[in-house]
């Protein structure tokens, strides 16, 4: 046998190379997508890279013919058939038709058609749910390391390898939970107007008067009066305590002197226009260092780039969890689940407006639920 290897940037190209190179009778036995090129991990291109393998015996016949040498006369089909019964009992013949059968074996196992129809209408539903093209690469060359020809025919189970996928990089964390004696401090950090206050509001309202624990509200936001008002209403509707903090030491006091089990912490919206930048947040914040919970907030109608470069920037808050807001006002969620990840859990996600009830506890199937299938079984 013959071994030799191809790389272009498809899989077609690649086989193609091969056969005009190795002639067509090649099996390919192998086949891995790679990335070449690039600065600092980006902008890299994607190759096909095929390992084929040819019998030699093969490669005499092409040179026999090109030559005009024994293999361009006649042939003698008796002969032949002779010689095959020879090469069969000396067991050669028997060997090499059972290398070719594993060869083919292995070739199934391995290339999966990401060019089938089927592949081809999970793209088109990824993208109508938002998913964006870097993500949907990265899916194709899972799947072509992993599915079988046979799989990536199958709609049902591209289904479920895509929900696998998708599952493999979300985290949920559960439920808030409670200090052992000591307070949970609960921080909401995130972008302007992605429903911060609201949902502190909805979660002191869960913790301080359904479920009756000591809850207290602080807000870091107080540069705004607007803001200050907003949560003070809510406070006084719950009749929860309620403190305005400006410094490091005060909320280093406040946490101290605390008496509840559970304190949720408002923040002002962080944008470049924002006077209190994330540093100094982070210096407040520093005040204390443990039961401190931070979840970055983020709303489902943020787009792909946008998302990702909150996240990056929240990170030197180092949050933990992050709370998705306002899924009623999307229909897709591709680009936020795409950049989820198992470091930051899930926490809680939002439905609306309404104050307690618009919000739930995440769950990965939920969220699954909302990617939209509809076209993919059609037809
Ligand atoms: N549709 C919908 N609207 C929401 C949801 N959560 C909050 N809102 C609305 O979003 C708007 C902004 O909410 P806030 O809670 O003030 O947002 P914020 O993040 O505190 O805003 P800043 O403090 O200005 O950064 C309000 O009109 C809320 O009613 C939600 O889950 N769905
Ligand atoms: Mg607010």
């Amino acid at each position: 046998m013959i071994y030799r290897t191809f790389k272009a940037p498809t899989y077609n190209e690649a086989v193609l190379k091969a056969k005009i190179e190795m002639g067509s009778n090649v099996y390919i036995i192998g086949r891995k997508a790679i990335k070449e090129g690039g600065f600092l991990g980006m902008f890299a291109k994607n190759f096909s890279e095929i390992t084929v393998a040819k019998n030699e015996d093969d490669n005499n016949k092409v040179k026999n013919t090109a030559s005009g040498g024994m293999a361009s006369q006649p042939r003698n089909v008796f002969n032949q058939a002779e010689n095959d019964k020879k090469w069969y009992e000396s067991g050669i013949l028997k060997e090499l038709s059972e290398i070719k059968n594993r060869l083919k074996e292995i070739t199934d196992v391995k290339n999966v058609e990401t060019d089938s129809s089927h592949f081809n209408k999970l793209i088109a539903v990824l993208l109508a749910n938002d998913f964006p093209q870097d993500y949907i690469n990265q899916l194709r060359d899972e799947f072509e390391n992993e599915l079988t020809v046979k799989e990536s025919h199958d709609p049902k189970v591209l289904e479920e390898k895509f929900r696998e996928h998708i599952l493999k990089s979300i985290e949920i964390s559960g439920p808030i939970q409670l200090g052992n004696g000591r307070p949970s401090v609960v921080v909401l950090v995130g972008p302007t107007g992605v429903g911060k206050t609201t949902t502190i509001a909805k979660l002191a309202a869960s913790f301080g008067v359904l479920q009756k624990h000591k809850v207290e509200l602080l807000t870091i936001d107080s540069y705004r009066i607007a803001a200050i008002e907003q949560l003070g209403k809510y406070a006084e509707l719950m009749q929860l305590p309620f403190t305005i903090i400006n410094t490091r030491e005060e909320f280093k006091s406040a946490v101290k002197n605390s008496k509840s089990d559970l304190i949720f912490v408002d923040t002002a919206g962080r944008s470049q226009k924002n006077n209190l930048g994330l540093a100094e947040l982070r210096s407040i914040l520093d005040g204390i260092n443990s039961n401190l919970d931070i979840h970055l907030v983020l709303s489902a109608t943020t787009k792909y780039r946008d998302a990702l470069d909150i996240m990056t920037r929240f990170n030197q808050l180092m949050y933990n969890k992050i709370i998705i807001t306002k899924i009623d006002e999307t229909n897709t969620i591709g680009s936020l689940l795409s950049i989820m990840n198992r470091e930051k859990k899930l926490s809680y996600i939002t439905t609306g407006q309404s104050v307690p009830d618009d919000i739930e506890l995440a769950g990965k199937e939920k969220l699954l639920d909302m990617i939209v299938f509809e076209d993919f079984y059609a037809g």
